[in-house]
């Protein structure tokens, strides 16, 4: 297949909020810097659903959704059993364009939507995980190179997503938006790693960096608010207070560290003064893992005076603003945010990876769900579900 157009199934979103219709898609074989993955595993995350609700100013349509994925031959990948198999021939990177060094044919990988080229401003910054090399083509649903999709139906061209577009049996990425990870990792689990569980991480360790004995609040207990309890118990956090209007979701959030629970609707007054009076004046760091506006203000105004740190991780829709009063600025609180928990995409996930396979990180908890590609709206259905974290779906 190298060189030539494959043609394969893909979930294509038409219109926003319209069902996502499985087409025969026509994916172009990749130019130089870029790289074809065949996707076996991809999860659905709340971005996802945000984008296709057409509420995302990046939102471009037709396009095929997806970020949260891993590509890898099942025949040689999942267990001891599966050895037995033949080779298929099935290949996760399915073949590379002209001056891709870094990823071979067969090499197991997982879609990076933060790219890390290590040569930009950005990346040689220090300061921060993300990438400029290709951000003006992802964020319009092209690659880079002729500012053109490798995506077709009937020749009709069909953008893709976050420079990902996982919902798709093969797709086409930028060479630096590819992290190649151990191959003996279970590819169906670490797809996960891709965006929710390193958000909620890397959203503790790396932007707001608890110490050990801190008070944390986490607004919002789905898979990104979970990942930062887990985050938050690991950096030796003492009160992790879990806040959620369904009270239903502090059972599970038990299991990754959550040790107090709010629910806001239990009270009167203002979810933040709730917090401020059960933490003697407030806590050392917030999260806010929603996308309310609201919410990250209440987020910011839990914190304590001087030196409470508040991370906005959850996205907000296109208008949506945030605001507080300065006083809170000025005496002392600290409002940051997080894209992808800081991590550096190529280098760290593999690291994620690692620390996965050495039971250093929860990832299977997270799974509560898996299906097929064909089965995507009604994954989509349950995603809104309170029962549902993560949904896999296998290609
Ligand atoms: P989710 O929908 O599973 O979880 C949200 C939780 O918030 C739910 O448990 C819900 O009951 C709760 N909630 C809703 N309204 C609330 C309110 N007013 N007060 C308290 N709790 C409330 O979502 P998720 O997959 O965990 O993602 C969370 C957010 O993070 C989304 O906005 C997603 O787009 C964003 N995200 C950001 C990044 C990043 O890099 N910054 C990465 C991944 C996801
Ligand atoms: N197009 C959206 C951007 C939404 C957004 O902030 N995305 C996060 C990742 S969410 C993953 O689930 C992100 O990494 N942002 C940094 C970036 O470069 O996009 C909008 O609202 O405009
Ligand atoms: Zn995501």
């Amino acid at each position: 297949t190298q060189g030539q157009v494959i043609t394969c199934k893909a979930a294509v979103a038409y219109e926003p909020n319209k069902p996502l219709i499985i087409e025969d898609v026509q994916v172009a074989p990749p130019q130089a810097g870029e790289v074809r993955i065949k996707i076996l595993f991809t999860a659905l995350c709340h971005t996802d659903a945000y984008t296709w609700s057409g509420k995302d100013p990046e939102g471009l349509f037709p396009c095929i959704l997806g970020h949260e994925a891993a590509g890898g031959s099942i025949e040689i990948l999942l267990n001891a059993k599966d050895l037995f198999f033949v080779w298929s021939g099935n290949r996760v990177v399915e073949s590379v364009g002209e001056g891709v060094t870094e990823v071979q044919p067969g090499d197991h990988v997982i879609p990076c939507y933060q790219a890390e080229c290590r040569e930009c401003k950005f990346c040689k910054s220090g300061k921060t995980n993300l990438c400029g090399k290709v951000r003006s083509a992802t964020g319009v649903g092209v690659m880079m190179n002729d500012r053109k999709s490798r995506f077709s139906v009937n020749g009709k061209p069909i953008y893709h997503f976050m420079g990902t577009s996982t919902f798709s049996q093969y797709t086409v990425v930028h060479d630096v938006s590819v992290a190649k990870i151990d191959p003996k990792a279970p590819l169906e689990k670490v797809c996960l790693l891709g965006c929710g569980v390193p958000t909620g991480l890397g959203a503790v360790w790396n932007t707001a960096k608890v110490e050990p004995g801190s008070n944390v609040a986490i607004f919002g207990l789905g898979t990104v608010g979970l990942a930062v309890a887990e985050g938050a118990k690991t950096a030796g956090a003492t009160r992790i207070i879990g806040i959620d209007i369904d009270s239903k979701k502090y059972e599970t959030a038990k299991k990754f560290g959550v040790n107090e629970f709010v629910n806001p609707k239990d009270h009167q007054k203002p979810i933040q003064e709730v917090i401020v009076d059960l933490t003697d004046g407030g806590v050392d760091y917030s999260f806010e893992c929603i996308g309310n506006v609201s919410v990250m203000r209440a987020a910011l105004e839990c914190c304590h005076k001087g030196w409470g740190t508040s991370v906005i991780v959850g996205v907000a829709a296109s208008g949506q603003e945030i605001s507080t009063r300065p006083f809170q600025l000025v005496t002392g609180r600290v409002w940051k945010g997080t894209a992808f928990g800081g991590f550096k995409s190529r280098t760290q996930v593999p690291w994620l990876v690692e620390k996965y396979m050495n039971k250093e990180i929860k990832v299977d908890e997270y799974i509560t769900h898996s299906m097929t590609l064909g089965e995507i709206n009604k994954a989509f259905d349950l995603l809104h579900e309170g029962t549902c974290l993560r949904c896999v779906l296998s290609t």
